[in-house]
């Protein structure tokens, strides 16, 4: 490698987000993600009917920002409700749940939603959560304006989850990764993606990465977490893997560079993990020891990421890195698991 080559800084290809949450990196630590010093930023029992708020979306919206928040409610069924932030850490979450219609207005309500991921492609936002199709499976919607919300149809067959859509189209063809499950907590699983030109049709499918590697913390599954961050090196993708213990799961955060032509091919992989539960919010709540990454704003100006993940399905916490430190790490960490440097398609 040359030289200038080296040296080449790392771009984030995005928007500026001037207000994006952000604290340095703590003097001493050598981390490549740390966490905000307030987390959580949102406690339990946030609304009324509503016992806990973790796994949610959030993007930059009219200068603030908003989110599509999983709020479980106090008869213990998850449904998606709405929040603004002018700061991105003090939440004001409305205490209904989003209405959604279909294409011809008549109401379209999930009976229960799950893991909202929020994406803005072009002037359109949609959501992407976990919804019942005789079983658990994808569903997503759009919004213009985020007071109407249409049901466009499910994109995949069941079982899946974790479905995460590219924040702009690949070759002229929308890009959405997912990870096929079962119809329970689902004990293995990669991560898959599809593409569609026009939302509607989904096919080509390719498989994009595998559990597994040498470490043991995401030798069980593995799910897409935030959207994908575009950079000058690739995709960036904060992840989760899950590993088995005696007493149950532990899902910790990972991240991957993925082509930007082809986003089926990994580039780096990160071989450690970057976040595993530590704090007293991580390991103990509803599930113990989760942290869940849905959503990543990226400033495109400073290269800092705000990483929103759900802490032991019962809280809402933030992370931080910035451009330079995640993909440096990613790479002098990485480990790519035979056959997910190919295009995946066997
Ligand atoms: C997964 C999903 C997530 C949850 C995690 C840990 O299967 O249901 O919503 O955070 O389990 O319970």
């Amino acid at each position: 490698m040359k030289g200038k080559d080296k040296m080449a800084k790392i771009r984030i290809i995005g928007e500026s987000i001037p207000n994006l949450p952000w604290q340095e990196r703590p003097a001493g630590a050598s981390v490549p993600v740390w966490r905000h010093t307030g987390n959580p930023i949102i406690g339990r029992n946030p609304v009324p009917g509503v016992a806990r708020i973790f796994n949610s979306a959030v993007v930059p919206y009219r200068g603030g920002f908003i989110g599509v928040f999983r709020g479980e409610t106090v008869n213990g069924r998850p449904h998606l409700y709405l929040g603004c932030s002018d700061d991105g850490l003090n939440w004001n979450i409305g205490p209904d749940r989003i209405r959604f219609e279909d294409e011809k207005g008549k109401p379209y309500q999930p009976s229960y939603a799950y893991d909202p991921r929020l994406v803005k492609i072009g002037d359109s936002y949609y959501i992407v959560w976990c919804t019942d199709f005789q079983g658990a499976c994808l569903a997503l919607a759009k919004t213009d304006d985020f007071k109407t919300f249409i049901r466009l149809e499910n994109p995949l067959l069941p079982f899946n989850r974790n479905g995460v859509l590219f924040p702009k189209k690949i070759n002229g063809k929308y890009r959405i990764l997912s990870r096929p499950s079962d119809g329970g907590h689902t004990p293995f699983g990669d991560v898959f993606i599809s593409e569609s030109p026009d939302l509607t049709y989904w096919g080509n499918h390719r498989h994009v990465m595998s559990k597994g590697g040498a470490g043991w913390w995401q030798n069980l599954k593995i799910g897409a977490g935030a959207v994908p961050i575009e950079t000058s090196e690739g995709w960036l993708l904060f992840y989760h893997g899950v590993t088995q213990t005696c007493t149950g799961y532990v899902y910790s955060m990972g991240a991957v560079i993925l082509d930007l032509d082809e986003p089926s091919r990994v580039k780096y992989r990160c071989g450690e993990f970057l976040l595993t539960p530590e704090t007293w919010y991580e390991e103990r709540g509803f599930v113990p020891n989760v942290v869940f990454p849905c959503a990543a704003p990226a400033d495109a100006d400073t290269g800092r990421i705000a990483i929103y993940y759900g802490c032991a399905d019962t809280y809402v916490g933030v992370a931080y890195t910035d451009i330079e430190t995640v993909t440096g790490y990613i790479k002098s960490h990485s480990e790519i698991i035979d056959g997910d440097g190919d295009i995946g398609r066997i």
